[in-house]
């Protein structure tokens, strides 16, 4: 299960209830303070992933407290049991209860993915902290690209995220190249009640409170 160093993939480490009560979460975020939109990026192009954000806004490619690229509303904040959620991730993945206990996530990320949705090879360097990246999977399987530090491109891992993964990105991996090549439709549990994707990333922005 680690992919590399610091990278952690944990299988089916959300059982079918937690799953459902996220899901039902990420719809309620959805509909707003800011609604989910797809990011317009500053030279021009648009995400296929759809975007909303809890405690910080991500307007790329920094951190703001209100969505200034999306009608200026101010974000819903971070609750604390998704927090809480986060520190139990990294103790879990890592083994180590004194880093879960550390981890301070200030925001989330819910990226919602249709079935022509991508995310290109990136780094994620927006935040000023290097505690890990938390990510949870729900809905359909994706092709996960887990690369290098280096370059965007070979040598990389490709590897499925399922509903209900778990993947902590810490330590040398927190600022490896990585994306979303495809997403395989149909491949949600149906009891579910998602068609298409979600993934929630928790991360700390290092920015003061
Ligand atoms: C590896 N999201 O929001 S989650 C993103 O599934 C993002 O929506 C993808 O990449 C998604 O920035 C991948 C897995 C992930 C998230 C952050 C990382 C992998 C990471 C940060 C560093 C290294
Ligand atoms: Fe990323």
């Amino acid at each position: 299960r680690e992919i590399a160093p610091g990278a952690v993939h944990v299988p089916g480490w959300l059982d079918p209830a937690a799953q459902r009560r996220l899901v039902a979460a990420c719809r309620a975020w959805a509909r707003g303070p800011v609604p989910i939109r797809h990011t317009r990026l500053p030279r021009g192009g648009v995400m296929s992933v759809q975007t909303v954000c809890l405690g910080w806004h991500w307007s790329p490619y920094r951190y703001t407290r209100s969505a200034v690229d999306a009608g200026g509303g101010r974000v819903a904040e971070l609750p604390e049991w998704l927090a809480e959620l986060g520190r139990r991730a990294v103790a879990e993945a890592y083994g180590d209860p004194a880093a879960g206990a550390a981890y301070a996530p200030d925001t989330a990320l819910v990226n919602f993915y249709d079935g022509a949705a991508r995310m290109g090879m990136h780094q994620d360097k927006d935040e000023r902290s290097a505690a890990p990246v938390v990510s949870l999977s729900l809905g359909d399987t994706c092709v996960f690209r887990f690369g290098n530090t280096e370059t965007r491109t070979r040598p990389y891992t490709d590897l499925e995220l399922a509903s209900g993964d778990l993947f902590v990105f810490g330590g040398p991996s927190r600022y490896a190249y990585h994306a979303v090549p495809k997403t395989l439709p149909g491949t949600a549990d149906p009891a579910l009640g998602l068609t298409g994707r979600l993934n929630i990333t928790l991360r700390e922005t290092g920015l003061p409170a």
